[in-house]
Formats: structure tokens, sequence, C-alpha cells
């Protein structure tokens, strides 16, 4: 295959989080998506296993009644032995272009110990995901914090590391980028629904974003400061479905166990609760393709209309001003040209290519996401696509 593009997308949050079993969900539910969008998904060679593997894990979970979901040979530390990098080959069925998208998942500690690597990545990179373990931002509260070791959120060390990212590509008079970070709450099942049957009181999905604000409220400054360049959102995704958190053990010296219990029962629309049942996983993917793809358009609407532009920008009457000054609120060409240089051929411009990465990025569930930034960077507008499509060749 000629046409075969590559980017970068940075993975953050604490070890056991749950990065890699989340880009294992990704994976498996968004391959099941071809029939109805035309995008196909797989894993290259070296990511198919592991991402399957994490994926069989879960599903494990779904079958007993209570479990300690954190294999207790599997976690202590080997800070290495993780496998780094999982790439997704983004293409369609006739293969005539792909994007292979590696999403670069450190190995555990790398937060605080191995920085070279880590701003290596950073600098590769036009998007992240962040995976917050939701039960240690709920639940952390309830259990003695001393006796917890090396906790996985660590918000005050993220900071650090989403500073240098932002200054990387948008410091002092280099603004050279926009950037998109997904906010992946994960283990977040407990609180995302209520089901009948279950008698722990009614979930609170509304909590979890309050307590998001709160913990992560020095990373999300340093987002708002570059507002115009960064679009945030929060996605978060059930990877299991149907199973909660029940309770903390100790465990001595170490992060204690975390127990969870399937449901039995229903959901409050009625769905039968039962066993494994992954939901809105494929939501982080439908995003940052969105995101490359809505840069893609809007550096060809710069490039194609280099002196048409700036005049239709600065007249005030059509609905291609108010278009363009939607998509280009704060127009300056040579400053634009720069920064949305690095999208102009994220996906190469190939019909089928595009057609299937919007349709698949139009299958968001948008309803359960919440955007905290940069709205412009993500909205969708059909008529400039459509003229989009109308310049690939064929
Ligand atoms: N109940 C539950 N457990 C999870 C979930 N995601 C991950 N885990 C558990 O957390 C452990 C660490 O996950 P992993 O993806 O390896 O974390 P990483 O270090 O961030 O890559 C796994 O072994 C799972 O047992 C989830 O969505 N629900
Ligand atoms: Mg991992």
């Amino acid at each position: 295959m000629s046409n075969v593009t590559e980017r970068s997308v940075m993975m953050l949050g604490g070890r056991g989080a749950g990065k890699s079993t989340l880009l294992g969900s990704i994976f498996d539910q968004s391959a099941t998506l071809e029939n109805e969008t035309g995008l196909r998904i797989k894993a290259d060679q070296y990511s198919t296993g592991p991402l399957i593997q994490k994926v069989e894990t879960m599903r494990a979970v779904t079958q007993q009644k209570l479990t300690d979901t954190v294999n207790p040979f599997e976690f202590p530390r080997r800070p290495n032995a993780d496998k780094e990098s999982f790439t997704f080959e983004i293409g369609t069925a006739d293969q005539h272009a792909r994007l292979d998208l590696t999403f670069v998942d450190m190995p555990g500690g790398w937060m605080s110990d191995d920085k070279p690597k880590l701003y290596d990545v950073a600098i590769k990179s036009h998007a992240a995901i962040l995976a917050i373990d939701t039960v240690e931002l709920m639940e952390q509260g309830s259990y003695p914090t001393e006796a917890m070791t090396e906790l996985r959120n660590q918000p005050k060390q993220l900071r650090e590391t989403v500073k240098f990212w932002l200054d990387h590509f948008l410091g002092d008079g280099k603004e050279s980028g926009f950037l998109l970070l997904c906010i992946v709450p994960v283990k977040v099942e407990t609180y995302l629904r209520s089901y009948s049957g279950d008698n722990k009181g009614t979930r609170n999905y509304a909590a979890v974003i309050d307590k998001i604000k709160e913990e992560y409220k020095e990373v999300l400054a340093e987002l708002k400061k570059r507002e115009k360049n960064v679009a945030a959102v929060i996605t978060p995704i059930e990877t299991l479905g149907n199973v909660i958190w029940d309770h903390y053990e100790p465990a001595d010296m170490a992060y204690p166990k975390e127990f969870f219990r399937r449901v039995e029962g229903s959901t409050e629309n009625g769905r039968k609760a039962f066993g494994y049942c992954p939901h809105n996983c494929d939501l982080p993917l439908r995003y940052i393709l969105n995101f490359f793809l809505i840069q893609q358009i809007r550096s060809e609407v710069l490039e194609r209309e280099p002196n048409k532009l700036e005049s239709i920008i600065d007249s005030v009457v059509n609905y291609m001003t108010n278009l363009m000054q939607k998509i280009f609120p704060d127009f300056n060409r040579s400053k634009l040209e720069k920064i949305l240089r690095p999208f102009s051929d994220v996906f190469s411009p190939e019909r089928s290519l595009i057609n299937a990465v919007w349709e698949f990025t139009n299958g968001a569930d948008n309803h359960v996401v919440t955007v905290l930034q940069g709205e412009r960077l993500l909205t969708r507008d059909k008529p400039l696509f459509h003229d989009f499509i109308k310049r690939i060749e064929k």
C-alpha cells in the first residue's frame, strides 16, 4: 500500500489506571463497526495479541460474582515489562490509503521516572488520552490514604507533563499546533448508571465530573490558558458494563485489593444487566479521528482559498462569512498556515477513506460527552465537508 500516513497519540495516566485495557476495548469495539461505517480498524501484528489479551481478561471478570481485578502476578513492579505502544491501522476495504495511529502507552512509573522518554512522546503527539481510574478518584477517601502505595491518578504530577506538552507546541511565540486532550474515566460503570436490583444507592455521574474538575484543577487551568488551540473533552467508557466496585481490602504495604461485583437486574432503561456488555468504548477514537479530520479540512480550506479567504472573512454578508468566522475566528493567515500544517495530510486525500472516517466519527454518542473547551476545533460542518470531498481526486 502506498498511501500510509502515521500519527501518534500520547497515553497519560498512572500504572494500573487502565490504559492498556482501555486501548484493548477501543480496538475491540471499533473493529466491529466496519459494516456500519466503512472504516476498517485493525491492529498491527505486534499489537493484536496483547490487545485481545486485555479484552479477554476483562471478559473473565464479568463471569465472577465478586472479583479482585488486580492480578497479583501481573501487577507488582516490573516497570519495563509492559508493551509500550499499540498501533491501529485505520483504512477501508479497498486498501487505497491508511492511517497508522500509534498509541504510546508508557510503562508504569514514567510519570515521575523517565522524563526524557515521556517528552519524546509528547513532542510527536497532537492528541492525548488521559485515563482516570474512576474508582480511585471517587473511593480513595474511604481508605486510609497513607496505606495506599503509589496512587494511580496522580493529578499533581500530571500537571507538569501536560504543561510541557502545551508549551512545546504553543509556548511563547511559537504557536504551532492544535491539540486534543481526551479525558477518559475508566472503571466508571459504578457511577454512570443505576441498576435496579442493586442496593448501593443511586449512581451519580455528575459527582464524577465535579471530582475531576476539583482534583485535576491545575491541569485544567493549564489547558484553559491555551483555550484557543486546545480542545478538551471527557469521554467516559464502559469497558465491562454491569460490573461495579464493591469494596477495598488491605494488601499489606501495597495498593489495596479492589473488589468488583457483577450486577444482576436491569439498567435504568430496562436493559437486562448481566454479563460482559462494553459500551461506548469507541468514543475516544471517534473524537480523536474527528479532531484530525476537522483540522485537515480547515487546513485545506485555508490552502485552497488563499486570496478569497481574507475578503470573505472581512465581508459581512453570506453563509460563507459566518462559517469562516466560526472555523477561523482569530484569522491570521500566516499563523494559521503554520499551525494547521501538521494536519494537512493526516488522512491521504482519498475519498473512500475520508468518507469512512466521516461516517465513523459521525456515530459518536455525544450525550455522555462533556466538552470542556475548544468546541470549534471539533465542530462538524456538512457543506464544508462535502466541498472538501468533491475536491479530492476520485
Ligand atoms: N473492573 C475493572 N477493572 C479494570 C478496568 N480496566 C482495567 N482494569 C484492571 O486494572 C488492571 C490494570 O489495567 P491496565 O490496563 O493494565 O493498566 P495500565 O497500567 O494503565 O495499562 C487490569 O489488570 C485490570 O484488572 C475496568 O474498566 N474495570
Ligand atoms: Mg499498560
